[in-house]
Protein backbone atom coordinates (compact mmCIF):
# COMPACT_ATOMS: atom_id res chain seq x y z
CA UNK A 1 0.00 0.00 0.00
CA UNK A 2 3.02 2.31 -0.18
CA UNK A 3 2.88 4.70 -3.13
CA UNK A 4 6.14 5.45 -4.84
CA UNK A 5 6.72 9.00 -6.05
CA UNK A 6 5.92 8.20 -9.67
CA UNK A 7 2.63 6.41 -9.01
CA UNK A 8 0.18 7.08 -11.84
CA UNK A 9 -3.19 8.80 -11.73
CA UNK A 10 -5.59 5.91 -11.04
CA UNK A 11 -3.24 4.45 -8.42
CA UNK A 12 -3.07 7.83 -6.67
CA UNK A 13 -6.88 8.09 -6.74
CA UNK A 14 -7.27 4.72 -5.01
CA UNK A 15 -4.45 4.86 -2.50
CA UNK A 16 -3.12 8.37 -1.83
CA UNK A 17 -3.51 9.66 1.70
CA UNK A 18 -4.83 6.35 3.00
CA UNK A 19 -3.30 3.89 5.41
CA UNK A 20 -5.01 0.87 6.98
CA UNK A 21 -6.82 1.99 10.13
CA UNK A 22 -4.19 1.99 12.91
CA UNK A 23 -6.64 0.56 15.47
CA UNK A 24 -7.93 -2.44 13.46
CA UNK A 25 -6.17 -2.70 10.11
CA UNK A 26 -9.43 -1.91 8.27
CA UNK A 27 -8.40 -1.26 4.67
CA UNK A 28 -11.03 1.45 4.30
CA UNK A 29 -10.74 4.59 6.43
CA UNK A 30 -13.60 4.46 8.96
CA UNK A 31 -16.24 7.15 9.35
CA UNK A 32 -15.01 8.81 12.53
CA UNK A 33 -18.42 10.07 13.57
CA UNK A 34 -17.31 11.94 16.66
CA UNK A 35 -17.43 15.55 17.80
CA UNK A 36 -14.51 15.38 20.22
CA UNK A 37 -11.53 13.29 21.39
CA UNK A 38 -10.63 12.30 24.93
CA UNK A 39 -7.30 13.77 26.01
CA UNK A 40 -4.90 11.75 28.15
CA UNK A 41 -4.00 14.73 30.27
CA UNK A 42 -4.00 18.48 30.01
CA UNK A 43 -2.21 19.36 26.79
CA UNK A 44 -1.64 15.66 25.98
CA UNK A 45 -3.55 14.21 23.04
CA UNK A 46 -3.10 12.18 19.87
CA UNK A 47 -3.26 15.18 17.53
CA UNK A 48 -7.05 15.32 17.58
CA UNK A 49 -8.80 17.81 19.85
CA UNK A 50 -12.20 18.77 18.43
CA UNK A 51 -14.24 17.65 15.41
CA UNK A 52 -14.34 21.01 13.65
CA UNK A 53 -10.55 21.32 13.87
CA UNK A 54 -9.52 17.73 13.04
CA UNK A 55 -11.34 14.66 11.80
CA UNK A 56 -9.44 11.60 10.50
CA UNK A 57 -11.97 10.79 7.75
CA UNK A 58 -12.01 14.36 6.46
CA UNK A 59 -8.21 14.69 6.70
CA UNK A 60 -7.79 11.45 4.73
CA UNK A 61 -10.01 12.85 1.99
CA UNK A 62 -8.02 16.09 2.02
CA UNK A 63 -4.71 14.23 1.59
CA UNK A 64 -6.22 12.08 -1.15
CA UNK A 65 -7.57 14.98 -3.22
CA UNK A 66 -4.42 17.08 -2.66
CA UNK A 67 -2.44 14.23 -4.24
CA UNK A 68 -4.96 13.77 -7.08
CA UNK A 69 -4.72 17.47 -8.01
CA UNK A 70 -0.96 17.63 -7.36
CA UNK A 71 -1.32 20.29 -4.64
CA UNK A 72 0.46 20.97 -1.36
CA UNK A 73 -2.69 20.53 0.75
CA UNK A 74 -6.48 20.47 0.47
CA UNK A 75 -9.32 21.53 2.75
CA UNK A 76 -12.86 20.16 2.54
CA UNK A 77 -15.99 22.24 3.06
CA UNK A 78 -19.72 21.69 3.44
CA UNK A 79 -20.47 22.53 -0.22
CA UNK A 80 -18.83 23.84 -3.36
CA UNK A 81 -20.17 27.29 -2.51
CA UNK A 82 -18.66 27.14 1.01
CA UNK A 83 -15.30 26.22 -0.57
CA UNK A 84 -15.46 29.18 -3.00
CA UNK A 85 -16.46 31.48 -0.16
CA UNK A 86 -13.50 30.27 1.93
CA UNK A 87 -11.16 31.29 -0.91
CA UNK A 88 -12.64 34.81 -0.81
CA UNK A 89 -11.84 35.16 2.92
CA UNK A 90 -8.19 35.64 1.97
CA UNK A 91 -9.13 39.03 0.48
CA UNK A 92 -9.80 42.37 2.11
CA UNK A 93 -12.34 45.11 1.46
CA UNK A 94 -11.36 46.98 -1.69
CA UNK A 95 -9.76 43.96 -3.38
CA UNK A 96 -10.90 42.97 -6.87
CA UNK A 97 -11.53 39.58 -8.45
CA UNK A 98 -11.61 39.14 -12.21
CA UNK A 99 -14.05 36.33 -13.04
CA UNK A 100 -14.90 34.21 -16.11
CA UNK A 101 -18.15 35.75 -17.35
CA UNK A 102 -20.06 32.48 -17.58
CA UNK A 103 -19.62 30.89 -14.17
CA UNK A 104 -22.15 28.74 -12.35
CA UNK A 105 -25.12 30.95 -11.38
CA UNK A 106 -24.54 30.32 -7.67
CA UNK A 107 -20.97 31.61 -7.93
CA UNK A 108 -22.21 34.81 -9.56
CA UNK A 109 -24.87 35.11 -6.84
CA UNK A 110 -22.32 34.67 -4.01
CA UNK A 111 -20.03 37.30 -5.52
CA UNK A 112 -22.73 39.84 -6.33
CA UNK A 113 -25.30 39.39 -3.57
CA UNK A 114 -23.16 38.40 -0.60
CA UNK A 115 -19.51 39.37 -0.91
CA UNK A 116 -19.89 42.67 -2.78
CA UNK A 117 -21.54 44.21 0.27
CA UNK A 118 -18.43 43.37 2.29
CA UNK A 119 -16.41 45.61 -0.03
CA UNK A 120 -15.04 43.08 -2.52
CA UNK A 121 -15.25 44.07 -6.15
CA UNK A 122 -15.88 41.64 -9.02
CA UNK A 123 -15.83 42.12 -12.75
CA UNK A 124 -16.47 39.61 -15.49
CA UNK A 125 -14.78 38.92 -18.82
CA UNK A 126 -14.79 36.09 -21.32
CA UNK A 127 -11.51 34.53 -20.14
CA UNK A 128 -11.45 32.25 -23.21
CA UNK A 129 -10.47 35.44 -25.06
CA UNK A 130 -6.97 36.01 -23.67
CA UNK A 131 -6.85 39.57 -25.04
CA UNK A 132 -9.56 40.61 -22.57
CA UNK A 133 -7.75 39.48 -19.41
CA UNK A 134 -4.77 41.88 -19.18
CA UNK A 135 -6.76 45.11 -19.67
CA UNK A 136 -9.32 44.01 -17.03
CA UNK A 137 -6.67 43.52 -14.31
CA UNK A 138 -6.41 46.53 -11.97
CA UNK A 139 -3.88 47.35 -9.23
CA UNK A 140 -6.53 45.99 -6.80
CA UNK A 141 -6.94 42.62 -8.55
CA UNK A 142 -5.94 39.70 -6.30
CA UNK A 143 -7.51 36.72 -8.07
CA UNK A 144 -8.26 35.68 -11.61
CA UNK A 145 -11.16 33.25 -11.03
CA UNK A 146 -11.54 30.92 -14.01
CA UNK A 147 -14.20 28.33 -14.64
CA UNK A 148 -13.25 26.00 -17.50
CA UNK A 149 -15.18 24.48 -19.14
CA UNK A 150 -17.88 26.95 -18.07
CA UNK A 151 -21.34 26.11 -16.83
CA UNK A 152 -23.34 25.73 -19.08
CA UNK A 153 -21.78 27.20 -22.27
CA UNK A 154 -18.69 24.94 -22.07
CA UNK A 155 -16.30 27.69 -23.03
CA UNK A 156 -12.66 26.68 -22.48
CA UNK A 157 -9.90 28.97 -21.17
CA UNK A 158 -6.24 28.39 -22.00
CA UNK A 159 -4.90 27.87 -18.46
CA UNK A 160 -1.14 28.21 -19.07
CA UNK A 161 -1.62 31.39 -21.13
CA UNK A 162 -4.19 32.97 -18.78
CA UNK A 163 -2.02 32.11 -15.76
CA UNK A 164 1.02 33.74 -17.37
CA UNK A 165 -0.93 36.97 -17.92
CA UNK A 166 -2.16 36.98 -14.30
CA UNK A 167 1.22 36.11 -12.78
CA UNK A 168 2.96 38.89 -14.66
CA UNK A 169 0.69 41.28 -12.74
CA UNK A 170 1.06 39.51 -9.38
CA UNK A 171 -2.44 38.02 -9.51
CA UNK A 172 -3.16 34.48 -8.27
CA UNK A 173 -5.19 32.14 -10.44
CA UNK A 174 -8.13 30.20 -9.02
CA UNK A 175 -9.69 27.48 -11.19
CA UNK A 176 -13.09 25.94 -10.56
CA UNK A 177 -12.32 22.46 -11.91
CA UNK A 178 -15.76 21.01 -11.14
CA UNK A 179 -16.88 20.50 -14.76
CA UNK A 180 -13.67 18.82 -15.86
CA UNK A 181 -12.69 16.79 -12.77
CA UNK A 182 -8.98 16.20 -12.12
CA UNK A 183 -9.07 13.23 -14.49
CA UNK A 184 -9.61 15.56 -17.45
CA UNK A 185 -7.61 18.55 -16.30
CA UNK A 186 -5.08 19.34 -13.55
CA UNK A 187 -4.98 23.13 -13.25
CA UNK A 188 -2.06 23.37 -10.79
CA UNK A 189 0.20 21.67 -13.34
CA UNK A 190 -1.12 24.11 -15.96
CA UNK A 191 -0.20 27.23 -13.97
CA UNK A 192 -3.04 27.80 -11.48
CA UNK A 193 -2.42 28.60 -7.82
CA UNK A 194 -5.68 27.41 -6.24
CA UNK A 195 -8.22 24.83 -7.39
CA UNK A 196 -11.76 24.44 -6.15
CA UNK A 197 -14.30 21.66 -6.68
CA UNK A 198 -17.88 21.07 -5.90
CA UNK A 199 -17.22 17.48 -4.77
CA UNK A 200 -20.98 17.02 -5.16
CA UNK A 201 -20.20 16.31 -8.83
CA UNK A 202 -17.56 14.05 -10.42
CA UNK A 203 -15.33 13.55 -7.38
CA UNK A 204 -18.13 11.95 -5.38
CA UNK A 205 -19.82 10.75 -8.53
CA UNK A 206 -22.91 9.13 -7.06
CA UNK A 207 -25.33 12.02 -6.40
CA UNK A 208 -25.49 11.23 -2.69
CA UNK A 209 -23.43 13.96 -1.03
CA UNK A 210 -22.97 17.75 -1.16
CA UNK A 211 -19.47 19.05 -0.52
CA UNK A 212 -16.58 21.20 -1.71
CA UNK A 213 -12.80 21.18 -1.58
CA UNK A 214 -10.00 23.68 -2.09
CA UNK A 215 -6.55 22.50 -3.25
CA UNK A 216 -3.61 24.85 -2.78
CA UNK A 217 -0.10 25.23 -4.12
CA UNK A 218 1.46 27.97 -1.92
CA UNK A 219 2.33 27.61 1.77
CA UNK A 220 0.82 30.99 2.70
CA UNK A 221 -2.52 29.93 1.18
CA UNK A 222 -2.31 26.59 3.01
CA UNK A 223 -1.71 28.34 6.33
CA UNK A 224 -4.67 30.70 5.83
CA UNK A 225 -7.05 28.00 4.65
CA UNK A 226 -6.22 25.72 7.59
CA UNK A 227 -6.93 28.65 9.89
CA UNK A 228 -10.15 29.73 8.20
CA UNK A 229 -11.57 26.21 7.85
CA UNK A 230 -11.47 26.00 11.65
CA UNK A 231 -12.20 29.67 12.41
CA UNK A 232 -15.23 30.01 10.10
CA UNK A 233 -16.10 26.34 10.48
CA UNK A 234 -17.92 25.39 7.24
CA UNK A 235 -16.36 21.91 7.41
CA UNK A 236 -17.36 18.77 5.54
CA UNK A 237 -18.82 16.09 7.82
CA UNK A 238 -17.25 12.62 8.26
CA UNK A 239 -19.99 10.71 6.41
CA UNK A 240 -19.70 12.94 3.34
CA UNK A 241 -15.91 12.77 3.51
CA UNK A 242 -16.13 8.98 3.44
CA UNK A 243 -18.55 8.96 0.50
CA UNK A 244 -16.23 11.16 -1.56
CA UNK A 245 -13.24 9.00 -0.61
CA UNK A 246 -15.15 6.05 -1.99
CA UNK A 247 -15.97 8.10 -5.09
CA UNK A 248 -12.39 9.07 -5.93
CA UNK A 249 -11.38 5.39 -6.05
CA UNK A 250 -13.47 4.93 -9.22
CA UNK A 251 -12.85 8.37 -10.74
CA UNK A 252 -10.69 7.02 -13.56
CA UNK A 253 -13.10 4.36 -14.80
CA UNK A 254 -16.11 6.63 -14.40
CA UNK A 255 -14.44 9.42 -16.37
CA UNK A 256 -13.29 7.09 -19.15
CA UNK A 257 -16.87 5.93 -19.65
CA UNK A 258 -18.18 9.50 -19.23
CA UNK A 259 -15.85 10.70 -22.00
CA UNK A 260 -16.99 7.89 -24.28
CA UNK A 261 -20.71 8.45 -23.67
CA UNK A 262 -20.33 12.25 -23.80
CA UNK A 263 -18.77 12.24 -27.25
CA UNK A 264 -21.25 9.68 -28.62
CA UNK A 265 -24.28 11.55 -27.31
CA UNK A 266 -22.95 14.91 -28.54
CA UNK A 267 -22.47 13.45 -32.02
CA UNK A 268 -26.00 12.02 -31.92
CA UNK A 269 -27.47 15.43 -30.93
CA UNK A 270 -25.35 17.28 -33.48
CA UNK A 271 -26.75 15.12 -36.29
CA UNK A 272 -30.38 15.38 -35.13
CA UNK A 273 -32.60 17.65 -37.28
CA UNK A 274 -34.59 18.99 -34.28
CA UNK A 275 -31.45 20.26 -32.52
CA UNK A 276 -30.47 23.78 -33.62
CA UNK A 277 -27.03 23.78 -32.02
CA UNK A 278 -24.94 21.33 -30.00
CA UNK A 279 -22.22 22.66 -27.71
CA UNK A 280 -19.55 20.13 -26.68
CA UNK A 281 -15.78 20.73 -26.61
CA UNK A 282 -15.24 17.35 -28.31
CA UNK A 283 -17.03 18.44 -31.51
CA UNK A 284 -14.78 20.00 -34.16
CA UNK A 285 -17.43 22.76 -34.48
CA UNK A 286 -16.72 23.93 -30.91
CA UNK A 287 -14.66 27.16 -31.06
CA UNK A 288 -12.19 25.83 -28.47
CA UNK A 289 -11.97 22.24 -29.71
CA UNK A 290 -8.23 22.29 -30.40
CA UNK A 291 -7.48 23.91 -27.03
CA UNK A 292 -9.69 21.41 -25.19
CA UNK A 293 -7.95 18.52 -26.98
CA UNK A 294 -4.60 19.88 -25.82
CA UNK A 295 -5.54 20.85 -22.27
CA UNK A 296 -7.96 18.07 -21.29
CA UNK A 297 -7.81 14.29 -21.24
CA UNK A 298 -11.11 13.78 -23.06
CA UNK A 299 -14.04 16.16 -23.29
CA UNK A 300 -16.19 15.14 -20.35
CA UNK A 301 -19.85 14.53 -19.74
CA UNK A 302 -21.50 17.92 -20.10
CA UNK A 303 -23.35 18.77 -23.30
CA UNK A 304 -25.55 21.82 -23.92
CA UNK A 305 -27.90 22.01 -26.87
CA UNK A 306 -30.39 24.53 -28.17
CA UNK A 307 -33.87 23.56 -29.26
CA UNK A 308 -34.81 27.09 -30.32
CA UNK A 309 -37.61 27.83 -27.86
CA UNK A 310 -38.82 27.39 -24.30
CA UNK A 311 -41.75 25.38 -25.63
CA UNK A 312 -39.46 22.88 -27.38
CA UNK A 313 -37.24 22.58 -24.28
CA UNK A 314 -40.29 22.07 -22.07
CA UNK A 315 -41.62 19.35 -24.36
CA UNK A 316 -38.31 17.48 -24.38
CA UNK A 317 -37.81 17.77 -20.61
CA UNK A 318 -41.35 16.49 -20.06
CA UNK A 319 -40.79 13.48 -22.34
CA UNK A 320 -37.46 12.01 -21.25
CA UNK A 321 -37.92 8.78 -19.28
CA UNK A 322 -34.48 7.46 -18.42
CA UNK A 323 -32.82 10.85 -18.02
CA UNK A 324 -33.83 12.62 -14.81
CA UNK A 325 -34.89 16.26 -14.87
CA UNK A 326 -32.66 17.59 -12.11
CA UNK A 327 -29.99 20.13 -11.18
CA UNK A 328 -26.45 18.90 -10.55
CA UNK A 329 -24.08 16.82 -12.66
CA UNK A 330 -21.24 14.36 -12.53
CA UNK A 331 -23.14 11.35 -11.18
CA UNK A 332 -23.31 7.89 -12.71
CA UNK A 333 -26.89 8.60 -13.80
CA UNK A 334 -27.71 10.98 -16.63
CA UNK A 335 -29.32 14.25 -15.56
CA UNK A 336 -30.98 16.78 -17.84
CA UNK A 337 -31.73 20.38 -16.94
CA UNK A 338 -32.81 23.80 -18.18
CA UNK A 339 -30.08 26.32 -17.23
CA UNK A 340 -32.21 29.48 -17.69
CA UNK A 341 -34.85 28.32 -15.20
CA UNK A 342 -32.70 26.10 -12.99
CA UNK A 343 -28.94 26.47 -12.40
CA UNK A 344 -28.72 30.01 -13.82
CA UNK A 345 -32.07 31.35 -12.61
CA UNK A 346 -30.21 33.77 -10.32
CA UNK A 347 -28.45 35.38 -13.32
CA UNK A 348 -30.43 38.40 -14.66
CA UNK A 349 -32.21 37.67 -17.99
CA UNK A 350 -30.25 40.28 -19.99
CA UNK A 351 -26.97 38.79 -18.72
CA UNK A 352 -28.17 35.28 -19.61
CA UNK A 353 -29.04 36.49 -23.11
CA UNK A 354 -25.58 38.03 -23.55
CA UNK A 355 -23.96 34.74 -22.51
CA UNK A 356 -26.11 32.66 -24.88
CA UNK A 357 -28.13 30.96 -22.12
CA UNK A 358 -31.33 31.02 -24.15
CA UNK A 359 -34.73 29.69 -23.12
CA UNK A 360 -34.27 26.84 -25.60
CA UNK A 361 -30.99 25.70 -24.06
CA UNK A 362 -30.91 22.26 -22.42
CA UNK A 363 -27.95 20.80 -20.50
CA UNK A 364 -27.19 17.11 -20.15
CA UNK A 365 -24.80 15.57 -17.64
CA UNK A 366 -24.11 12.25 -19.30
CA UNK A 367 -23.87 9.31 -16.95
CA UNK A 368 -22.36 5.89 -17.52
CA UNK A 369 -25.48 3.99 -18.58
CA UNK A 370 -25.48 2.07 -21.87
CA UNK A 371 -25.15 4.67 -24.62
CA UNK A 372 -27.89 3.07 -26.76
CA UNK A 373 -30.42 3.49 -23.95
CA UNK A 374 -29.47 7.16 -23.64
CA UNK A 375 -29.76 7.73 -27.40
CA UNK A 376 -33.12 5.96 -27.52
CA UNK A 377 -34.43 8.08 -24.68
CA UNK A 378 -33.41 11.35 -26.32
CA UNK A 379 -34.66 10.17 -29.73
CA UNK A 380 -38.16 9.40 -28.42
CA UNK A 381 -38.28 12.70 -26.50
CA UNK A 382 -37.08 14.67 -29.54
CA UNK A 383 -39.82 13.01 -31.63
CA UNK A 384 -42.36 14.93 -29.53
CA UNK A 385 -40.66 18.28 -30.17
CA UNK A 386 -42.35 20.24 -32.98
CA UNK A 387 -39.90 20.62 -35.86
O1 LIG B 1 -23.66 22.82 -5.22
P1 LIG B 1 -22.33 23.03 -4.56
O2 LIG B 1 -21.68 21.79 -4.10
O3 LIG B 1 -22.37 24.12 -3.53
O4 LIG B 1 -21.34 23.56 -5.73
C1 LIG B 1 -21.53 24.77 -6.39
C2 LIG B 1 -20.91 24.76 -7.75
C3 LIG B 1 -19.63 25.31 -7.92
N1 LIG B 1 -19.03 25.33 -9.13
C4 LIG B 1 -19.62 24.80 -10.22
C5 LIG B 1 -18.92 24.85 -11.54
C6 LIG B 1 -20.89 24.21 -10.12
O5 LIG B 1 -21.44 23.68 -11.23
C7 LIG B 1 -21.55 24.19 -8.86
C8 LIG B 1 -22.89 23.59 -8.69
N2 LIG B 1 -23.58 23.38 -9.88
C9 LIG B 1 -24.83 22.83 -9.99
C10 LIG B 1 -25.58 22.48 -8.95
C11 LIG B 1 -25.34 22.65 -11.36
O6 LIG B 1 -26.32 21.91 -11.58
O7 LIG B 1 -24.75 23.24 -12.28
Amino acid sequence: MKLNEHARFSTICIHAGQEPDPATGAIITPIYQTSTYVQEGLGQHKGYEYGRTQNPTRMTLERNVAAIEGGTAAFAFASGMAAIDAILTRLEAGDHVLVSDNTYGGTFRLFEKVRRKFGLDFSYVDTSNLDLIGPAITPKTKYLFIETPTNPMLSVTDLPAASAIAHERGVRVVVDNTFASPYLQRPLALGADLVVHSTTKFLNGHSDSVGGIVILKHDDDVEWMRFVQNAAGAILGPMDSWLILRGTKTLTVRMEKTNENGLALAQFLDAHPKVKKTIYPGLPSHPHHALAARQMRGFGGLISFDLGSLEAARTLLGRVRLMALAESLGGVETLISHPAMMTHGSVPPERRAALGITDGLVRVSVGIEDIDDLKEDLAQALDAVKG
